[in-house]
């Protein structure tokens, strides 16, 4: 059965989606957006190859897990200049790319024939701090040779942004998908850059540049540079030690996700038809806590956890941030729906750091007090 608001949406989409989707029944707007949006992507159509690079950092290996699932392994190439464990070769093609060697980069899409670039390489907001030169070569210049590459090669190319492109002059509960942007660290300028050239590549020039602005993202892999980082060094330090110095102070509320719903998130959306998207750049987030809340839900788990807080620099990273994201664009426009919330985040985590990272030593240990 068709509603009114159904037949506005069904008119946007390409007639394969529709063909495609299995529609059955429509009790909302948004509900028959869902059953629309969530096809799987089309089966008959040839696989996209798709380079990712920065493919060793916080994103990457899990990302290329999900493509390769999607699109087979030969078709998702992961690169990095860092030296790759046994782990990322064994599931498909790693190479060495560095994305300030414009040259380099054209010969990889040349080589390999890339339909699709995932650019994760950046240097995070505590880290491109510490060395500001750095991160305006990484974060600016080396996206300055990706978004080129793909205006030439005419590539879909996804940028990863953040809620760091937003600062004290923005709205922070919610911060919505278009407001005031002025950012206080090279990070968050950085990446309000790449958001503005993407638009405007894709105005002017008519890229397919995609773009979500992730909140915290919550995974097993060790910390990386990022203020929000705390969410995870909690984990691996917690169920080793049982104690942990938190550097940001207890009522720091900021918007985060778990890895899953990162993931989802940016495979559905590299997936959504243009047809669907009103904008280039979208909020997308699952929840919001402060560290307070994080490790009183950790402590289910781990009763004896002892923390204490002494807040650094990254306590003003953090307190210019959003604290509630508002990504109802996203949600509307193309069905954006997290998974998980606080607690199954924390039980996720807890299993997952116990799995890929404890020592056997460290994990009898762990396992004799959780
Ligand atoms: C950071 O804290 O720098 C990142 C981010 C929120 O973009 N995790």
């Amino acid at each position: 059965m068709w509603c009114k608001h159904s037949f506005k949406i069904a008119q946007r989409l390409p007639k394969t989606i529709l063909r495609d989707c299995h529609v059955t029944s429509c009790r909302s707007s948004q509900e028959m957006k869902r059953s629309v949006i969530n096809v799987s992507p089309n089966t008959t159509e040839k696989s996209p190859r798709i380079l990712i690079t920065g493919g060793l950092g916080q994103l990457g290996t899990e990302c290329a897990k999900l493509l390769r699932k999607n699109y087979g392994s030969e078709n998702v190439i992961l690169s990095d200049i860092i030296k790759p464990t046994e782990e990322s070769l064994a599931n498909g093609p790693f190479i060495f790319a560095d994305i300030l060697d414009f040259k380099g980069l054209q010969k990889i899409v040349v080589n390999y024939r890339i339909d699709w670039l995932i650019h994760f390489s950046a240097l995070l907001s505590a880290v491109g701090e510490q060395n500001v030169p750095l991160a305006v070569r990484v974060n600016i210049e080396g996206m300055h040779n990706v978004i080129e590459l793909a205006k030439q090669y005419k590539l879909r190319i996804f940028i990863p942004s953040t809620i760091g492109a937003f600062g004290p002059d923005s709205p922070r509960n919610p911060t919505p998908n278009v407001t005031v942007q002025r950012p206080r660290t090279i990070y968050g300028v950085s990446k309000v850059h790449a958001e503005l050239l993407g638009e405007y590549y894709h105005h002017r020039f008519g890229l397919d540049f995609r773009c979500l602005r992730f909140p915290g993202v919550i995974s097993s892999d060790p910390p990386g540079g990022g203020t929000t980082d705390y969410a995870v060094a909690v984990f691996h330090e917690g169920l080793v030690t049982r104690k942990y110095e938190c550097y940001l102070e207890p009522h720091t509320r900021l918007p985060m996700m778990y890895i899953e719903d990162c993931l989802s998130a940016l495979f559905q959306f590299l997936n959504t038809p243009n047809e669907l998207l009103l904008r280039r750049v979208y909020n997308v987030t699952a929840m919001s806590f402060t560290p307070e809340e994080l490790f009183s839900e950790l402590k289910k788990h781990v009763p004896d956890l002892k923390i204490s807080y002494k807040p650094d620099g990254r306590q003003y990273i953090a307190e210019n941030w959003p604290q509630v994201f508002d990504d109802s664009e996203a949600r509307r426009d193309w069905g954006w729906q997290h998974k998980y919330n606080l607690e199954k985040l924390v039980e996720s985590m807890v299993r997952d750091v116990k799995k890929n990272f404890l020592t056997k030593r460290s994990l009898k240990e762990v396992n004799s007090y959780v």
